[in-house]
């Protein structure tokens, strides 16, 4: 945090453009004060004078009542969620549940979240690590974020305007979506995603060798959400990304050894960064170059070895993250288990793909060595990269152009800051660095140990997410973020890049199953208040308006499957009702002009209550009403 030695600078440093007026007042009136008092008037207008200048510098401080220029997705890793933070300020503005269960929202609860979740709302569990945003010519249009699940093999797709999940796909035919990113040029057309592991085809038993086994890179249409093709990979996959012109996406692969040991996937001195060429695999599937696997029917391609789909350029030693550079010129992949990063040369691909190149690795124009255990790259848009060190627990910034100058043999330094993390580095986002428009103001760090950072809460430690501003010539650090497992990346974006709604729209796709049921039932969900009987199903039709339901009491029989439809009428900003039937795991969010359901049986006779678990009105605990359960 704030360094000592800062504070014995002799001169007070002046506020760069851009950051607050106000604080560089508050500087100007500390250094009044320092004089005013007249007390030992040398020593302490100088120590006024450093504090007002650290004061300066701490334009990371958001006041209350103001709010950030960034807001921050994190994901939850295997709390399966995604969080959403004010950046600079790191405060927790949201979570959006997505592969978990959440009895706020009532997600995986109710009918709409089932519906989203599929045939996997079976699984209450999820591991999420890649939050990435949709783009249109490589610029974060706010529509969509996009998550991949590593426990259950899932891409989720979120809408941004609400802030919820929308859609859920289940990828076929591999295990553990790892590794994800969003094609960036035109848009945002397909999903790239990593399957990490190697399974057998068929994976039914018959056959559990390696020799029949393999993984694949998948594509997943954006819109749709439907797997548009599958490639299968020699080794393994990792991470990925994708390039500025549409035509590439490039993965890194730990696992050339196809080793089922970890010595064994140590063994090569160099693995692989697997290329796609995204234009030679749409060609493919367009002339029905493909095959498909079990019941699906999901184009594969076989992009092994000799393909023309694919080049695979050695790269020391299980490479982990890769990064594409915001000018669109490189590939960074980080070398794990050698202390280098690997630079590929995006324009030179073309050659290697038409066979011009002698060698894969003539697209390489840069291996700088950075300190130990490279995993993540992110770019300030200046033409520096910051990698962290997971071993070294340090993020490395470096400069791209003088690493390439050092590789042609010049002699020039090419590192221009080693900072301190606390503690064990993963990944590592500058603001908008995924986009053209990186602006290299913030860096967030996701330290994996947080140690001695924090309050002791147990032997289960949090996370430590560090900020660190990056807009002067070296890093500071600013701000120490306690998170819950485990956020393994998270992705900044201006805060006019994102457009939400206040209040839902009464025709929202979110809830369009529960209109349709309200049409064949003849309701009008904004106005009835009435219960349907349709064999032993009950569908409970109620309104809800601060701080009153409009069914306050409803009679069923016990066996009966009940489904509850609230429509919440009001229109202001912010009054969110609940819904709760006691004792009947029963919970959820109705947010102004929504629409929510949510089935259960009734299998207790008797009287049940159901509250508003939503605090709504100052007669908020008055919002309820009873079940009557007619004993069968
Ligand atoms: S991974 Cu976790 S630190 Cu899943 Cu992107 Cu590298
Ligand atoms: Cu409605 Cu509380
Ligand atoms: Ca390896």
């Amino acid at each position: 945090m704030k360094k000592r030695d800062d504070l014995t600078k002799d001169a007070p440093e002046l506020p760069e453009s851009g950051q607050s007026r106000r604080r560089f007042m508050g500087a100007a009136a500390l250094a009044g004060v320092a004089g005013a008092t007249g007390l030992g008037a040398a020593v302490m207008s100088r120590e006024a004078f450093a504090a007002a200048a650290e004061d300066a510098r701490n334009n990371w401080v958001v006041h209350p009542g103001e709010l950030d220029e960034y807001y921050g997705f994190w994901s939850g890793g295997h709390s399966g969620e995604v969080r959403v933070l004010g950046v600079p300020s790191m405060r927790e503005l949201m979570r959006i549940p997505v592969f978990n269960v959440d009895s706020a929202t009532g997600w995986g609860i109710t009918n709409e979240s089932k519906q989203v979740l599929g045939d996997s709302s079976r699984f209450s569990n999820g591991d999420a690590h890649h939050p990435h945003i949709s783009m249109t010519d490589g610029r974060y249009d706010g529509r969509y974020l996009f998550i991949n699940d590593k426990a259950n093999t899932r891409v989720a797709r979120i809408r941004l305007d609400i802030m919820k999940c929308d859609k859920i796909t289940t990828i076929p035919n591999v295990q553990a979506i790892h590794g994800l990113r969003l094609q960036k040029v035109p848009k945002t057309k397909y999903v790239f995603c990593n399957a990490e592991y190697v399974i057998p085809h068929p994976n039914d038993g018959s056959d559990t060798s390696l020799e029949n086994s393999f993984t694949m890179f998948n594509a997943v249409d954006a819109e749709t959400m439907e797997v548009a093709f599958q490639v299968i990979v020699d080794g393994n996959l990792d991470n990925t990304d994708a390039d500025y012109t549409g035509k590439y996406a490039c993965s890194t692969c730990y696992n050339s050894e196809k080793a089922l040991d970890l010595a064994g996937t140590m063994r090569n001195d160099r693995d692989w960064a697997v290329v796609f060429n995204i234009e030679r695999i749409e060609q493919a599937v367009k002339n029905g170059d493909f095959k498909t696997l079990g019941d699906s029917k999901v184009p594969v391609l076989d992009g092994r070895a000799g393909s023309e789909l694919t080049r695979y350029i050695p790269v020391p030693k299980n490479p982990h993250g890769l990064n594409t550079s915001p000018d669109g010129k490189y590939f960074i992949a980080n070398g794990k288990l050698s202390p280098t990063c690997t630079v590929i040369a995006i324009d030179k691909l073309d050659d290697l793909f038409a066979g011009k190149l002698k060698d894969e690795r003539d697209v390489v124009v840069a291996e700088p060595e950075l300190g130990l255990g490279p995993l993540h790259t992110t770019y300030d848009g200046r033409g520096n990269a910051y990698t962290t060190l997971f071993i070294d627990s340090q993020v490395c910034k470096w400069n791209i152009a003088d690493a390439i100058k050092h590789y042609n043999g010049e002699k020039v330094d090419y590192i221009r800051q080693k900072l301190d993390v606390h503690y064990q580095p993963g990944h590592n986002h500058a603001s908008l660095t995924e986009s053209r428009d990186a602006d290299g103001k913030w860096l967030v760090v996701l330290s994996k140990f947080s140690k001695d950072r924090f309050l002791p809460v147990g032997p289960l430690h949090p996370e430590n997410d560090q900020l660190i501003d990056i807009s002067g010539e070296e890093m500071k650090l600013v701000h120490d973020g306690p998170t819950f497992a485990e956020p393994h990346d998270c992705i900044l974006v201006r805060r006019d890049q994102i457009k939400t709604q206040k209040i839902y729209t009464r025709d929202d796709p979110f809830f369009a199953s529960a209109r349709e049921q309200a049409k064949k039932d003849g309701i009008v969900l904004e106005a009835d208040n009435k219960v349907i009987r349709d064999g032993n199903k009950v569908r409970v039709y109620m309104t809800s308006v601060a701080p009153m339901y409009g069914t306050t009491e409803f009679k069923v029989k016990q066996g009966d499957e009940v489904t509850v439809f609230i429509t919440n009428l009001d229109t202001i900003e912010d009054v969110t009702h609940g819904f709760c039937m006691v004792n009947h795991g029963v919970s959820m969010e109705i947010s102004p002009q929504q629409t929510s359901s949510v089935t259960f049986v009734a299998d207790q006779p008797g009287v049940h209550w159901y509250y508003c678990n939503w605090f709504c009105h100052a007669l908020h605990m008055e919002m309820r009403g009873r079940m009557l359960v007619e004993k069968a």
